[in-house]
């Protein structure tokens, strides 16, 4: 580095422990005009100055599985907004989302991304790109405003298998994977089987097993397992790679593992809810359990085991929140009142601001082995498979200054009153993590200082992202 730019400095933050693609190093990191430019030990003074002594200097954190401000097929709008949500995830050490234009039938997507585009740029307090989620695949949608909007950077796709409003048929997924495949975007999967889930639901209710409890049961381990399977297969007769979101079963990460050795091109995430969390957490009085409701719902201690040997193995790369979030009350999970059946409630938790917390207690922990890795699954794998690298999700020269710098000797038990979300409440309550992240820096500006926000709504950016790197 030359001896003229490290006298530009704007920032230095100095003396921590930086965890940087594979290496763990103890370094100084220098940032000019947004970005990272020394990355070295002894870097002279700069105008600003971080002290990182005692901290774990991580990249920010890219969670690219979050709905905001979205509303389902069923009219319900997710507690947060751009704002709320962008909060929290700076709060929890995210400085990137990648979040879902939501198309349902009848919908121009073209119009869809244009109202999301504008109220993002309005709230969002950090980066952001959208997944362009098809409910409506007409020709219009998939010959005209599809490519389109993917050739303007929106290089993922979401498709859903299941939910009566919202699935597609295997011949429109096989138009979407083609037509991702020739634009180059990622098509992203919820894998769940329709017609299983249908049936064990319509089973339930006759028999009057109303309590939410029972969506853990109406939504079988076969019901994963089956659509991972046949999604696969699909992009394989395409030969369009694929990513499969929230995994929660110890047979999808090996039907998975299974693929990928036969030679298909697959990528999987899986959520903290999948890891923390089992289908007896809807066991609650009442409907208590609905808190706990998302799909797929959670499972058991064996499939935690295999999902936590997944992330190890590398069968899945990504942990994304999956933020879903619904108060509990009539505006969300209480919408259809106290008789509502588990079919009626909202799927969903929120995650956002918890995610990293979560994941760096169990993960970072256990030596340079341990921070590597939570580095990956929460930014370098989902910035690099999503099409943000090099700019997001590394601590490198030339990658944007986005940093979190972590207090691993800071304990916090989460609890309901401190969420920052909207959803009023957290899955997570009376859990104790060890860590937190205490600053946090979006292109090299500092939006969280000692766990407060200091950034503006709407200084988050659009990221035009580029053909996925996988
Ligand atoms: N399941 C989804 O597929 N999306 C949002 C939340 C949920 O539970
Ligand atoms: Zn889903
Ligand atoms: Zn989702």
């Amino acid at each position: 580095m030359q001896d003229t730019m490290l006298n530009k400095l704007d920032l230095v933050i100095r003396g921590g422990t930086v965890v940087s693609g594979q290496d763990v190093v103890e370094a100084d990191i220098g940032v000019a005009d947004g970005r990272i430019v020394a990355l070295a030990e002894g870097l002279p003074q700069a105008r600003d100055e971080i002290d990182a002594k005692g901290q774990i200097v991580m990249p920010g954190g890219v969670d690219v599985h979050a709905h905001i401000e979205q509303v389902s097929a069923t009219g319900l709008m997710t507690a947060d907004d751009w704002q709320s949500a962008t909060t929290a995830a700076a709060l929890g050490g995210t400085t990137t989302v990648l979040a879902f234009a939501a198309q349902h039938r009848s919908m121009r997507l073209s119009e869809v991304v244009a109202d999301y585009t504008r109220r993002a740029a309005a709230g969002a307090v950090i980066d952001y790109g959208f997944h362009l989620m098809i409910g409506n695949p007409d020709p219009l949608t998939l010959e005209t405003e599809l490519p389109a909007l993917i050739d303007a950077g929106h290089r993922s796709v979401k498709v859903f298998m299941t939910y009566d409003r919202l699935s597609v048929s295997d011949e429109h997924i096989l138009d979407v994977l083609e037509i991702a495949k020739r634009h180059g975007a990622l098509v992203c999967v919820h894998a769940e089987n329709h017609g299983m889930i249908a049936w064990m639901s319509r089973k339930l209710l006759a028999e009057g097993k109303i309590a939410p409890k029972y969506h853990a049961r109406a939504h079988p381990r076969l019901s994963e397992l089956e659509a991972v399977r046949r999604v696969i297969d699909l992009a394989r007769l395409v030969g369009a790679p694929v990513s499969i979101f929230h995994v929660s079963t110890r047979e999808g990460v090996a039907a998975i593992r299974a693929a990928v050795g036969d030679g298909a091109e697959v990528y999987a995430e899986t959520c903290p809810q999948y890891l923390f969390l089992t289908a007896d957490d809807l066991d609650k009085p009442g409907l208590e359990g609905a808190k706990w409701m998302f799909s797929p719902p959670p499972r058991g201690h064996a499939d935690q085991a295999a999902l936590w040997q997944g992330l190890r193995r590398g069968d899945l790369q990504i942990l994304s929140s999956d933020h879903a979030p619904y108060a509990y009350d009539d505006s969300g999970k209480l919408k259809h009142g106290p008789d509502a059946t588990f079919k009626e409630i909202a799927n969903g938790v929120p995650g956002i601001g918890a995610r990293l917390a979560l994941a760096f207690d169990a993960m970072a922990h256990d030596g340079p082995r341990g921070l590597v890795r939570f580095a990956e699954v929460t930014a370098a794998n989902p910035a690099r498979i999503y099409g943000m690298a090099p700019a997001k999700g590394v601590i490198t020269i030339g990658a944007d200054a986005d940093l979190v710098l972590w207090d691993p000797d800071q304990h916090r038990t989460l609890t309901d009153a401190d969420v920052q979300d909207r959803a009023g409440y957290t899955p997570y309550a009376g859990c104790t993590v060890r860590g937190w992240p205490r600053t946090v820096l979006r292109r090299g500006a500092v939006i969280v200082r000692d766990a407060v926000l200091c950034a503006r709504p709407g200084s988050g950016r659009m990221i035009a992202r580029q053909t996925p790197g996988l």
